[in-house]
């Protein structure tokens, strides 16, 4: 299916924060024939948890060092980055663990696709806090569909709950070239929904993404509100939502870990879209993410405009991180 991916350059300049903890700042404990010892292991397992990715990977990561260490299978710190980079990919691409039932994953981590209806619009729901970048990352899908996929594609302001919502969503919809469908301010969000989804079959509509008001799971009557927005949009097109997306800031680490949890427990969330990874130095929460929750991140945003936008993919985000593998270079 569609992968869709800027130049390398572009998202190692989005990465270079999180690089610069994990590699960058690593490496200035590489001092050339550096040899390892504890203090290097305690040193290495410092810049990790900066990056957050979570103190059960870095146990992990830093225990692989330590063991093949011990065991004289490797000596020094250049040895030491390769058992870092090897041990990120492989954990980003774990495969699920099974049912307890031994049957099959619940849900696959690594299913990073993004799912289409087989007939009739697809429905995207698009949920998260305030302010976590979700009528942005809106933005960002209805460009890339258009213009990658050359989808029909359909937004719904159903965040009628802030003030400047609809017009913010407006807006985009107006520079993207894309329909919106919209009420007042105030108004019920599932009613917009409603239209929505009549709207994207009438008019033929290939996608239809539905924006939602920011909410915090401890809000139960908007935790409602969007199960009520997800059961309307399901009573009207077959299959509906296709897509929930969660969309959280990267930059807020282990709290968007958090939240993806109590989401995840209140409307099944079938990927995440993981905003602001630009900027931070916390891009080790992906790792977070695939080893607490196994809910694949399936985009990846990249800064403020529609265009700053990528599908996540292992291999490209340990090579923007660490460089191409030394032993394939
Ligand atoms: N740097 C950066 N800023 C982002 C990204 N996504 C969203 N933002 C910014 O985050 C702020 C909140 O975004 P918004 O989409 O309004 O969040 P919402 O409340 O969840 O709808 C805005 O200033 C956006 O420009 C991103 O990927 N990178
Ligand atoms: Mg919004």
């Amino acid at each position: 299916m569609a992968f869709f991916a800027k130049t390398l350059d572009k998202l190692k300049g989005a990465l270079r924060k999180t690089a610069a903890v994990l590699n960058t700042d690593v490496r200035t404990l590489f001092v050339p024939g550096r040899q390892i010892d504890e203090p290097f292991l305690g040193e290495i397992e410092e810049r990790l948890l900066q990056s957050d990715m979570g103190v059960a990977n870095v146990d992990r990561i830093v225990g692989t060092i330590r063991d093949r260490w011990r065991l004289g299978r490797i000596k020094n710190a250049d040895q030491a980055g390769q058992v870092i980079r090897d041990q990120v990919l492989a954990m980003l691409t774990a495969p699920s663990p099974p049912a307890a039932d031994g049957g099959p994953p619940p849900r696959d981590g690594n299913d990073r696709e993004l799912h289409f209806a087989p007939a009739g619009p697809t429905v995207i729901l698009v949920a998260g806090i305030n302010g976590a970048g979700k009528t942005t990352s809106i933005a960002k899908l209805a460009w890339l569909l258009k213009n990658e996929l050359g989808k029909k594609v359909m937004v719904c302001a159903s965040d009628t709950f802030r003030a400047g919502a609809v017009h913010q969503l407006g807006i985009w919809a107006e520079r993207i070239g894309v329909d919106i469908v919209r009420h007042k301010q105030g108004a019920d969000p599932a009613a917009v929904a409603y239209d929505a989804c009549e709207a994207a079959k009438a008019r033929g509509f290939d996608v239809l993404i539905v924006d939602t008001a920011g909410r915090l799971h401890t809000q139960d009557h908007l935790m409602r509100e969007l199960t009520k927005i997800r059961d309307v949009v399901a009573k009207r097109i077959p299959g509906a939502p296709h897509e929930v997306l969660l969309v959280l800031d990267a930059t807020t680490g282990q709290n968007a870990v958090l939240q993806a949890k109590h989401f995840g427990k209140a409307i099944d969330v079938t990927g995440i879209f993981l905003a602001k990874l630009d900027g931070t130095a916390k891009g080790g929460v992906v790792l977070s993410i695939k080893q607490q929750l196994d809910i694949p991140v399936k985009f990846i945003g990249l800064g403020e405009t529609p265009q700053d936008v990528e599908s996540f993919d292992p291999e490209r985000f340990v090579e923007a991180l660490f460089g191409a593998s030394p032993t394939s270079a």
